[in-house]
């Protein structure tokens, strides 16, 4: 057994901050984070040899569970065979076809590595195929880590924006403009100011970045319309939400209809994999068809889509996304019954498989009501749950995530942590 101290110490001489991706630190919520051994079904075990039972799921791919013996057995079967070969392969017409069947929207897609891959390659189409440069994300939305999106909100409204990362240069912010999410008449004011030079709005259409925050009834209906009369590229960034929320993602509770999607995580099944897709006339852009560069050494790996195809294939089992559906709702339901038996003032929300938890009374609808929570309030419950071996994400600005392995015994255990946690709040 090795102490995650020591383990932490030792990363952090080699790794920067220990971690390879920041929120892993535990530094919003302090301590030190454990060191994972294995997982299987709903559960983590770390060096020390403590059990979880965990709401992270990878931030999101581990939707069958950890472990999944079809995942599992696939990926073995398709490494057997080599792991990389740099070349057009079945696998990738597969996947493509198995996200173009799911995804209406979706003519055509081009397969990735990454999340921030995918976004930062459909911004770049979206201003190839338009001609445009400037864009439109929202405060509080997240769309990975490359340059234009690394962005905070400009002094006035309609300004754009200022750099929110070290080593982005002005420039490549400038024609970025950040809006309040849910927060229509700012949309409208941007295209009033810039009516024909706006590329591409991107959006996360159920925010999943500043902890779970839904879009307001007639939102992404009125991004679409604007979209549509400026000829804007609308852009559903579904990394979080694709085949989290439901079989066709947000897209297909909502109705609504973007020009291009961006993919990750679950297509993945735990796997590097990510995709960006849509209109057929816009894919065309994308070389080497068109004049948008794009490439990936491991882009459609073979071994990444063995692990995406036998997810997918597992997530059309009859009833699925309806049992999900029903044993989150199960989670938050009892979560808050327990809260409102203790008088703490808390909340949650979910949608399909994802949920969201806040220490105020209210439903924050934008980054601002996010962040007038309890945070401290969160830190402690976050730790108390820790140690009753409940791991839920470790920032008051993620949402968290069921498997369908989280049965009944799962989530009884968990409300009856919560329950002596919120007893000591
Ligand atoms: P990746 O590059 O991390 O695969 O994807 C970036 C991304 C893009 N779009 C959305 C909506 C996302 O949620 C993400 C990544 N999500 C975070 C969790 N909030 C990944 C966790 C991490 O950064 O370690």
């Amino acid at each position: 057994m090795t102490q995650h101290s020591d383990l932490f110490d030792r990363a952090c001489k080699v790794i920067p901050g220990g971690v390879n991706s920041p929120v892993r630190a535990f530094r919003s919520v302090g301590g030190t984070p454990p060191f994972i051994e294995r997982a299987l079904g709903p559960r983590l075990w770390d060096t020390e040899g403590h059990c979880y039972i965990d709401y992270v799921g990878s931030w999101g791919p581990a939707i069958l569970g950890h472990a999944d013996p079809d995942v599992v057995a696939a990926v073995q079967a398709a490494a057997a065979r080599g792991l990389s070969f740099g070349a057009p392969t079945v696998a990738e017409i597969e996947m493509a076809e198995a996200l173009v069947e799911r995804f209406p929207s979706m003519d055509q897609v081009r397969l990735v590595s990454s999340g921030t891959e995918a976004t930062m390659s459909a911004i770049r189409l979206a201003r190839g195929y338009t001609g445009r440069d400037r864009i439109i994300k929202f405060d509080g939305c997240y769309h990975g880590h490359s340059d234009s999106l690394l962005v905070k909100s400009g002094s006035g409204m309609l300004t754009f924006g200022n750099p929110s990362s070290a080593g982005v240069p002005p420039e490549f912010v400038q024609h970025t403009l950040v809006l309040g999410y849910n927060d229509l008449a700012a949309v409208e004011a941007a295209f009033a100011h810039h009516p024909e030079d706006i590329a591409c709005i991107i959006v996360e259409p159920l925010a999943g970045n500043m902890n779970f925050v839904r879009p307001v009834p007639g939102f992404l209906e009125g991004l679409r319309s604007l979209c549509s009369s400026h000829g804007t590229v609308l852009i559903f960034d579904e990394v979080m939400t694709g085949l989290r929320v439901g079989p066709q993602g947000m897209q297909g509770l909502s109705g609504v209809r973007p020009d291009l999607t961006t993919l990750a995580k679950i297509i993945g099944g735990g796997m590097p994999v990510g995709a960006f897709g849509g209109h057929a006339a816009i894919m065309a852009s994308i070389a080497p068809l068109g004049p948008v560069y794009q490439a990936g050494t491991l882009s459609g790996n073979p071994v990444a889509m063995a692990a995406g195809l036998a997810t997918l294939r597992k997530l059309q089992q009859p009833g699925f996304y309806e049992a999900l559906q029903g044993q989150t709702q199960k989670l938050v339901q009892g979560l808050e019954a327990a809260a409102r038996r203790h008088g703490v003032p808390f909340c949650a929300d979910s949608e399909g498989g994802m949920f969201g938890l806040f220490f105020q009374a209210e439903r924050p609808r934008n980054l601002a009501e996010v962040s007038a929570g309890d945070a401290e309030a969160f830190k402690r419950f976050f730790h108390g749950m820790l140690g009753h071996g409940i791991y839920l994400a470790p920032s008051a600005f993620e949402a968290s995530f069921v498997s369908a392995c989280h049965d009944d015994e799962v989530l009884d255990t968990t409300i009856s942590a919560a329950e002596q946690v919120f007893a000591t709040l």
